[in-house]
């Protein structure tokens, strides 16, 4: 990576953005830094601007960004900011503050600012993943589509597939209970720049939001977000396992992802398809 930088600070927007009411009909200003991790020594040797990235134009992107279509967060503009940032090739790496200086706290405060740092994907190894999607509770098919789209805009995550929903009797520790609200399943395959660690935590968190208890092992939840194989890597401790030490025997995983993917091979275990036949010929 370069050691080159361009800083641009204290742009300054009007927008939208926030979760209170009051905030979505006023606005207030956003102020935003960039610092881009860019190398410069083709515009020194140049004297040219065609040879790095042009503040001006830059700066007035970083503007139409942060009055497009509010958000809640200044965190998701954060986001949108440093995407757009890395949308040059030659920019390696973002790092994007956005403060909001008149947030309605309630308190006398002088800034509440978040920043991101995030590097160009092109410059980060990338592995294969499977994701499979599950839920019992509330409106299951309302909330794995949301996850998905959730998934989509994971930082490091790119979405290649996802499959369609099914619907599926619940599974329970001692075989299948059709008195148990029915799953809907799903399954998302994608390349991520995440470390599994990284990318499960994001799972969890994906999971709380949408509402997940943990109360009671095989228990009815509202969404379930399982790393089922990453690469061909193979982990096998407390609070990670991959690929899915149950994902082989359960039709709800291998069908949609089967779907999306016909040729898929479940590392340690096989193609999908034999698995999922294997548990067709049983049943
Ligand atoms: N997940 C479980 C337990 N049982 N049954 C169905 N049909 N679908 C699931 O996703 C499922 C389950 C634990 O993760
Ligand atoms: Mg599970
Ligand atoms: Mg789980």
């Amino acid at each position: 990576m370069s050691g080159d930088r361009i800083l641009l600070s204290g742009i300054r927007v009007r927008g939208f953005h926030g979760v209170h009411p009051e905030e979505r009909e006023q606005g207030q200003d956003f102020v935003v830094d960039v610092e881009l991790v860019v190398p410069l020594d083709v515009a020194a040797a140049t004297d040219d601007v065609l040879g790095t990235v042009h503040y001006g134009e830059l700066a007035r992107a970083i503007v139409a960004e942060v009055q497009r279509d509010p958000v809640g967060l200044i965190e998701t503009v954060a986001d949108r900011v440093a995407r757009l940032v890395l949308a040059d090739p030659r920019v390696e790496r973002a790092i994007v503050t956005i403060h909001k200086p008149q947030a309605p706290i309630g308190v006398p405060f002088g800034d509440v600012a978040v920043r991101v740092d995030r590097t160009a994907a092109r410059l980060l190894p990338q592995e294969r993943v499977v994701i499979a999607l599950g839920g019992n509770l509330g409106e299951p098919a309302r909330t794995l589509e949301a996850a998905v789209a959730a998934l989509r805009r994971l930082p490091g995550l790119t979405v290649v597939a996802a499959s369609a929903p099914i619907e599926t009797v619940a599974l329970t520790s001692t075989g299948p209970d059709p008195a148990k609200p029915r799953y809907v399943n799903r399954v998302v395959v994608g390349t991520t720049t995440r470390e599994p660690d990284a990318l499960l935590t994001a799972l969890l968190g994906i999971e709380r939001v949408f509402g997940r208890q943990r109360l009671e092992h095989w228990g009815d939840r509202t969404l379930d977000l399982d790393l089922i194989a990453y690469g061909d890597l193979r982990i096998d401790r407390p609070g990670l396992t991959v690929p899915h030490p149950r994902a082989h025997e359960r039709d709800f995983v291998l069908a949609p992802w089967l779907e999306i993917e016909p040729d898929a091979v479940l590392p340690g275990y096989g193609p999908v398809r034999d698995l999922l036949f294997a548990i067709e010929g049983r049943s």
